[in-house]
């Protein structure tokens, strides 16, 4: 019997390279990565993985166009009559191999290019929403990238109005909540910022900030100053990408400029120890990304993310996907991956479950209600 039991081991941990092959693209193999880091004696105990999947969680850091599975594009494509630059999945899938944010950044776009209506857009976002579901990710604010779509002749309002109906289905069907926060590309120049943000006042209802993303150096967050002034005044709130790759310069300027309420990555951080003492005074979160700064070596190891150095200062850290079709993981396997490189234990998950939803901007009862959760979900795994 415990032969059997070996053998099928062995076999599901086979079958678990696969899964890390396959990037979770399947829903099935996305359920069977819990049960093989269970099966293998040098991974994180059952137990703590347990309690990893079963805690409510909040995704802070998620680009919509980023949850983009090779197989979707493909579909996608072909009913839009587009032809890829890559043969087959499999192909695209071999370029996911990145030096750095810009040769992601690269195939990101590209893959965009083929969402054309409105329909794309929910279709790409619902699937995001029923993977996340098995995860108990209970509330998820989502960045979108307006321009990379307008751009290329794209209304506004198809993007908008598809992933907002996808949104709405998702939690009736499932009880996510979510918010939407629209990201300037900070590759191209202020005044096109400016035009987005027109762009997006007929829909200020549905759009609770504004973020900035794409390549970061020789693109400062001073840059859209004006542009995140004007945003504000409009109401909307604010978050940045700094100090992803980009100097912990980068990451005051975010704060004094931009006013934000979150920094986006901000591993930099460390470089300055007063720029730490001022974020742990106005108690700005970062979120953080661990498979993603892996994935463009921001980091060359996992053990040497800095998210545990960084709780130790009291820093308000959370842990997110970023882009989990191209680095290789949803917040699930996030939090794992983590767990196990910085030996975390399941106070410190639930430190970070607890962040993801007091940072959020999801109101006070609900955070409540989740913190409450977490806490007694902690409880039941100390005794
Ligand atoms: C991004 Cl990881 C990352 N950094 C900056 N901009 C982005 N857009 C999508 N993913
Ligand atoms: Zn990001």
């Amino acid at each position: 019997m415990k032969n059997a039991i070996n053998k099928l081991g062995n076999f599901i941990n086979e079958l678990g390279k696969i899964v890390f092959l396959n990037r979770e693209n399947s829903l099935i193999f996305s359920q069977f990565e819990v049960n093989l880091t269970g099966l293998n004696e040098n991974k994180m105990n059952k137990k703590l993985e347990n309690f990893i999947n079963e805690i409510p969680k909040a995704e802070l850091h998620l680009h919509i166009e980023g949850t983009f599975e090779p197989e979707l594009m493909f579909d996608i494509a072909s009913r839009n009559h587009i032809e890829l630059k890559y043969k087959s999945v499999g192909e695209l899938k071999q370029a996911y191999n990145f030096n750095n944010l810009q040769e992601f950044l690269d195939l990101y776009y590209e893959g965009a290019n083929v969402l054309i209506h409105e329909q794309d857009f929910y279709d790409l976002t619902f699937a995001y929403l029923e993977k996340i579901h098995k995860q108990n990710v209970v509330h998820t604010e989502i960045f979108f990238d307006p321009q990379t779509h307008t751009d290329r002749g794209r209304a506004f309002e198809t993007v908008i109005k598809g992933i907002k109906r996808a949104l709405e289905d998702g939690e009736k069907q499932f009880g996510i909540t979510y918010e939407i926060i629209m990201c300037f590309l900070r590759h191209l120049n202020e005044d096109e910022a400016f035009k987005t943000l027109e762009q997006a006042l007929p829909y200020k209802d549905w759009i609770i900030g504004v973020g900035l993303d794409s390549s970061e150096v020789g693109n400062p967050p001073s840059k859209f100053e004006k542009v995140f002034e004007k945003a504000r005044n409009e109401g909307f709130l604010t978050v940045a990408h700094a100090g992803e790759e980009g100097s912990s310069d980068y990451i005051w300027e975010a704060l004094n400029l931009l006013k934000v309420s979150r920094i986006d990555h901000g591993n930099r951080c460390l470089d300055d120890e007063k720029l730490v003492d001022k974020l742990v005074d106005l108690k700005i979160p970062l979120t953080m990304c661990p498979l993603s700064n892996l994935s463009l070596k921001v980091i060359n190891d996992l053990k040497k993310h800095p998210a545990k150095e960084l709780l130790d200062k009291n820093v308000i850290v959370t842990i997110n996907s970023d882009d989990p079709a191209y680095f290789g993981g949803y917040l699930r396997k996030n939090y794992f991956a983590l767990a196990e490189a910085l030996d975390l234990s399941a106070a410190d998950i639930s430190v970070l479950a607890s962040n993801s939803l007091e940072y959020s901007f999801l109101d006070s009862a609900k955070k409540l209600q989740h913190l409450d959760k977490i806490s007694d979900l902690l409880k039941k795994f100390n005794n």
